[in-house]
């Protein structure tokens, strides 16, 4: 196949997937509007109908909440088959009536694709307008985070449930589902009726999940309250390196359309010591997440740390010993594996344990080009470009065989193949 062909079968399953305002993940298993894909997908919008791309964002900024929370799904009210579904979350104080949504965010990614979408338009005074149309919805976002998920003196933010993460049945979250956590009302998924349900999260997983959803909701959304009550409370690795990305793309921005920078390069400074001095860890070479509750580490290796270079809140340095790390610990692996092969609860073809993603591979690549490790950086989005060409836009492959899992004609996965071949590493 051409790399003309891939283009354009990429950009058929954005069509397939389009809505009207918003992408749908996938059209069979996820019908509503996701935050962080439609940040991704709004890049790969940006390289075929910039207008489009802009409508994408915009649709997702309509669910922000009064705090400035943007939430991790934008329910479309006129489906109605999907479960769980939005009766879980009741009583969100959304910004616009009417609007439904979830009451939990996901990897705060949007700044960063905002930036990338702005920078693809060549007229610089429609970029600039559209930049100074989001910039304060986008800001509010972000410090929501600064304001209502950080606890003592730590400026690292709380992720306060599993599907925040974006990697919902991470083994980094095995520990807390083994507690055995159940919601008081029973639930109905979907998911296994669609795909696989060896390819899927566990009901045991389930069952954290929707024990977490009851509780979140009984405190009203209120994470001063929650926080010091929850059994759920981790810094993670790969939402602190997106938010700190964020901030850098967004104080960029705010320099290019004459407006204040949303926070000072001295917090910046302080997050990423607290960053390095609290998710460090010698022996894994690698950050890894710390568990509020349990005030340790979490003893799990995956992709989320790596995800530092993505942020660049390391060195090339610094970069070129995790990445090598990982690599080598992954030799028998595509490139490159969510979680690494010699860790307890790897699978290699179940969703977030171990299968290779292309969002993940995305989000390393261009980090490693931006710390000047093009020659990895080119391998890596080569490697990508070549997986979805032989494998097709999945969800996600399988970590030793490259057999496209989950759901097919998966939209993150088309856009970010056209930005790959887009733009490539020079
Ligand atoms: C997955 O999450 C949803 C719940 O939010 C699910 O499993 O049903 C995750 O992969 C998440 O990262 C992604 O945003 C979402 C839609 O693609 O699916």
């Amino acid at each position: 196949m051409t790399e003309q062909d891939l283009l354009s079968r990429a950009e058929g399953v954005l069509r397939a997937n389009d809505v009207g305002e918003y992408t749908k993940p996938s059209g069979r298993l996820y019908p509503h509007q996701w935050n962080w894909d439609s940040a991704f997908n709004a890049l790969g919008w940006a390289h075929v109908d910039w207008e489009r791309a802009t409508r994408e964002v915009e649709a997702l900024l309509a669910a922000q909440w009064t705090n400035g929370m943007l939430p991790h799904i934008r329910y479309n009210p006129s489906v109605t088959d999907y479960a769980p579904g939005p009766e879980w979350w009741t009583d969100v104080p959304v910004t616009r009536a009417g609007e439904v949504t979830s009451g939990i965010s996901q990897p705060p990614v949007l700044s960063t694709m905002v930036h990338l979408v702005g920078l693809i338009q060549p007229d610089e005074q429609r970029r600039r307008h559209w930049w100074d149309r989001v910039y304060d919805a986008l800001a509010e976002s972000l410090l929501y985070f600064e304001r209502d998920r950080t606890t003592g003196n730590s400026p690292l933010i709380v992720l306060v449930h599993p599907w925040e993460s974006g990697l919902d049945n991470s083994p980094r979250w095995d520990a807390a589902a083994a507690k055995g956590f159940r919601p008081t009302r029973p639930y109905r998924r979907v998911d296994t009726t669609k795909v696989a349900a060896a390819e899927r999260p566990t009901s045991r997983d389930y069952d954290l999940y929707m024990f977490l959803v009851e509780l979140i909701a009984s405190h009203r959304y209120d994470m001063r309250s929650y926080l010091p009550v929850t059994p759920f409370a981790f810094y993670d690795s790969m939402f602190n390196a997106a938010w700190y990305r964020a901030v850098k793309d967004l104080n960029r921005i705010a320099d290019m359309i004459n407006r204040p920078v949303i926070v000072s390069d001295a917090s910046l400074d302080a997050f990423r010591r607290a960053y390095q001095a609290t998710l460090w860890d010698d022996e894994a070479a690698m950050f890894l997440d710390f568990d509020l509750t349990a005030r340790a580490k979490v003893p799990v290796h995956s992709w989320t740390g790596i995800a530092a270079v993505y942020a660049g809140l390391v060195d090339g340095g610094q970069a070129e010993l995790i990445y090598d790390g990982y690599t080598k610990r992954s030799r028998n692996c595509r490139r490159f594996p969510s979680v690494l092969p010699d860790q307890t609860g790897f699978e290699s073809d179940r969703y977030h344990r171990g299968p290779v993603w292309v969002n993940a591979n995305w989000m390393i690549t261009r980090g490693l080009a931006e710390l000047g490790l093009q020659s990895r950086a080119r391998q890596l989005g080569e490697a990508t470009i070549e997986l979805v060409r032989r494998s097709g836009f999945y969800e996600y492959f399988d970590a030793y065989t490259g057999r496209g899992a989950g759901a097919d004609q998966f939209s993150w996965t088309a856009a970010l193949t056209i930005d790959l071949i887009k733009r490539p590493i020079v």
